[in-house]
């Protein structure tokens, strides 16, 4: 113990090095990520399916799981026989999506060009998103395969990590790991430790016996309940954000964890690395995404961050830490930061701010980007056109054509279905994320059209192609509006996500390559920059313009080599030496230089 101190004061006492910075694991570099939603993404097994109880607290009750192509803005027969608002159902939805549901369309993504599927939180938990778990080492009963004999498990089982079982849902877990990993995909799964939900055992636990329960100094209990008032409840805990229904684990005046707790998180940790504990990881996760970095200590996170790296070297972590990249990585030791500051810039520039900022003026703040990373960093960051958080990237692009200047603030957010110039726009920012440096994470469900405004309306289930869905009306949250619009998948908007995610596994150019401006014209407004790795070279064209557009580039190549274009399947012979053509009005062009 007194070893571990002094390990850890030598640990504050050194230098910062810069090792993690060379540390991102190749695999992540220029990676085309994929974040899923489990509860939304695919509802492959009914019988495991959330009931009444556990969701509205109640089992007698009409409440049921909502059919998945129903009009989102429909209410079903138990919704109409409320009172409360039409927001607070929402929240009360269940559409019962499930790992088999991830299992089942692997194929799917695999299609799609997906390098890295990111799980949100996949613990046990009664909310929608899985936030506020009540387990580390359980996959949530309604994802696996038997709901009753894995609940049983979750509410018996302690901190014991020798007394862990596997529940079906964990099986089923480490079986989709297995096969992502046969068909070269990774997955990364997003956790917060340095809180819980009241059902979390130990805190269930404490709740129940008060100063006599073993886990009383896993939480900050603030005062005990007084047994001589049976109808009033004295009892309180420091919990996050205020939040009763988050309790914070306890931490001492050094802002570290109790020893048992960092136990729990530890062996928590192992397990998921390492399902079977073979010592071998092929049915373990390949990285994590830390939610709420900042409520622990930095000692512990690089305590955690070697440990992770101990059992996988290829491994990933990932902080949501808001701080500079650079400082988190250093510090902290994690590999990357969610919050990459690409993604503020190309939103501003292609929607909020659409037409206000020259184009001269976005590719400086670009360049300066790209100055303040090496470029490991840089093309592992992770961009994102909207998270669980934001409003769907369709509907801020409509909103903003409303708004012009204004984007989405200040303003309730119009729910109708974008229309055709905002799909172009929507294109263009697309073709962006994906030929741009930089590693792009899609939203799940962007790809296949998807719209909605602010949470919860940003989280509807999941579009399908094989699915008929009901048409969405808007009467419920805007009163006499009587638009129906048709819900279907989106197959143009898949293909430019699935062509040039492809395009990407062929191209080392588009994932790890430098990039250079050709053409940056104001006052067309057109854009060219090509993407360069030894001699495979990706060009990419714009026109932000509302007019055709002529592009003239001269590539500078020895012969007049052919170039193909990946929409087109045709090659594209040069003109002497130069690349010409006409560019429509809010599009763009990839060519690819032919080997
Ligand atoms: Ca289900
Ligand atoms: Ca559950
Ligand atoms: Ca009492
Ligand atoms: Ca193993």
């Amino acid at each position: 113990m007194r070893y571990q101190n002094l390990m850890i004061s030598l640990l504050l006492l050194m230098p910062v090095t810069s090792f993690a910075k060379d540390a991102v694991p190749e695999w992540a570099k220029g990676a085309v990520w994929y974040m899923i939603l489990p509860e939304r993404f695919r509802n492959i097994n009914p019988t495991n399916d959330p009931i009444a109880k556990r969701v509205v607290g109640n089992s007698n009750n009409d409440w049921q799981v909502h059919p998945w192509a129903a009009d989102w803005y429909k209410r079903q027969v138990w919704e109409e026989n409320r009172s409360e608002p039409f927001s607070e159902l929402l929240a009360q939805r269940r559409y019962g999506g499930d790992l088999v549901g991830v299992f089942e369309k692997l194929l799917y993504l695999k299609d799609l060009g997906v390098d890295a599927i990111y799980l949100t939180p996949i613990f046990e938990s009664p909310s929608i998103e899985k936030y506020g778990a009540s387990t580390f080492h359980h996959v949530d009963n309604n994802f696996g395969l038997s709901r009753e004999e894995d609940w049983s498990a979750i509410e018996t089982e302690k901190d014991n990590p020798e007394e862990w079982t596997l529940t079906s849902g964990d099986e089923l877990f480490s079986d989709l790991l297995r096969q992502a990993h046969e068909a070269d995909m990774r997955v990364v799964i997003e956790a917060v430790f340095s809180y819980c939900g009241r059902d979390f055992w130990a805190f269930k636990d404490l709740e129940k016996n008060q100063q006599q329960s073993k886990y009383k100094d896993w939480f900050e209990v603030l005062s005990w309940d007084n047994p001589v008032t049976p109808d009033t409840v004295e009892f309180s805990y420091k919990c996050w954000q205020d939040n009763k229904k988050f309790p914070l684990f306890r931490k001492d005046a050094h802002g570290f964890l109790t020893k048992a707790v960092k136990d729990y998180i530890f062996n928590s940790t192992r397990r998921w690395m390492d399902i079977d504990g073979d010592g071998i990881t092929v049915d373990g996760i390949d990285g994590w995404s830390i939610q709420q970095v900042e409520d622990l200590s930095e000692p512990f996170w690089r305590e955690w961050n070697e440990l992770v790296r101990s059992l996988n070297s290829k491994a990933i972590t990932i902080s949501d830490f808001a701080g500079t990249s650079s400082e988190v990585i250093d510090r902290y030791d994690f590999n990357l930061v969610k919050d990459n500051p690409l993604s503020q810039l190309m939103m501003d520039f292609f929607v909020t701010r659409r037409g206000q900022e020259p184009l001269s003026e976005f590719v400086r703040k670009l360049n300066n980007l790209k100055e303040k990373n090496s470029n490991d960093i840089y093309v592992a960051a992770i961009s994102q056109l909207d998270n669980l958080t934001t409003p769907r990237i369709a509907t801020v692009i409509a909103n903003s054509r409303e708004h012009p200047g204004d984007g989405v603030n200040g303003h309730s957010l119009t729910p109708f279905k974008p229309d055709s110039t905002d799909r172009k726009i929507q294109r263009l920012l697309t073709v962006f994320q994906l030929t741009y440096p930089g590693s792009p994470m899609i939203t799940y469900g962007d790809e296949s059209g998807m719209w909605g405004g602010r949470y919860p309306d940003n989280i509807k289930p999941m579009l399908w192609k094989e699915f008929v869905y009901e048409r969405e009306s808007y009467a419920t949250v805007r009163p006499g509006v009587t638009r129906l619009s048709e819900n279907r998948f989106d197959l143009r908007m898949f293909n430019t996500y699935r062509k040039l995610n492809q395009l990407r596994l062929k191209n080392a150019a588009l994932r790890v390559g430098g990039c250079d401006e050709e053409i940056v014209d104001d006052e067309k407004k057109v854009f060219a920059y090509v993407r360069r790795e030894k001699s495979n070279e990706v060009w990419v064209f714009m026109n932000f313009s509302n007019e055709p557009q002529f592009i003239k580039v001269t590539p500078g190549w020895k012969k007049n080599l052919k170039v193909i274009d990946p929409f087109q399947l045709k090659k594209f012979r040069l003109d002497k030496f130069d690349i010409k053509f006409t560019l429509k009005p809010l599009s763009s062009r990839v060519l690819v230089k032919k080997k």
